[in-house]
């Protein structure tokens, strides 16, 4: 895990802005973190939010996709898949990834990637915005989000 590279944070502006919050409900311990971290971002921002949760992360993207037909500004999607014994990682890393990027794409509007795909427990505890945890995964999608927002407003004018 590294932060080499992340962008220097820096307060933004997120009155008006409404976002939809998707996490999913596996590792409920990790997806609280996520949560509590994009929550304390989209509030320091000053954006509108509210939290909808998803059986697992392969519905985050019908979920995102389902907040942007209700005129949702923006999603934050925010889930953690854990390495198993079997293909299955592969499977929902992948089509969760594709998904959200496709809905983000076809809707013309931002989603805050928050999902962890992880080795282990472990490895999420230390991103997800916990006391002890050492990265805050969950604010930074969330933070992103608000970014690309602000962003689209200006390319277009
Ligand atoms: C099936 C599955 C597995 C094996 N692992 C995870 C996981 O680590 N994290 C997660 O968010 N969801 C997992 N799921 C559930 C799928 O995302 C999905 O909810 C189910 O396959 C039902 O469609």
């Amino acid at each position: 895990m590294s932060k080499a590279g992340a962008p220097q944070a820096q307060q933004v502006d997120g009155t008006g802005v409404e976002v939809v919050v998707v996490a999913a409900r596996w590792h409920e311990a990790i997806s609280q973190g996520l949560i509590a971290g994009a929550q304390r971002a989209l509030d320091a921002a000053g954006a509108s939010h509210r939290l909808v949760r998803v059986p697992g992360s392969f519905e985050l993207a019908l979920a995102a996709q389902a907040a942007f037909a209700g005129g949702a500004d923006a999603v934050v999607a925010l889930g953690v898949i854990i390495r198993g014994g079997t293909p299955h990682f592969e499977y929902v890393s992948a089509a969760t990834t594709d998904g959200l990027n496709r809905v983000a794409l076809d809707a013309g509007r931002p989603i805050g990637f928050g999902v962890l795909t992880l080795d282990d427990e472990q490895q999420g505890l230390d991103r997800a915005g916990l006391p002890r945890s050492q990265e805050d995964k969950g604010a930074e999608a969330a933070d992103a989000a608000l970014r690309m927002v602000g962003l689209l407003r200006g390319l277009r004018g």
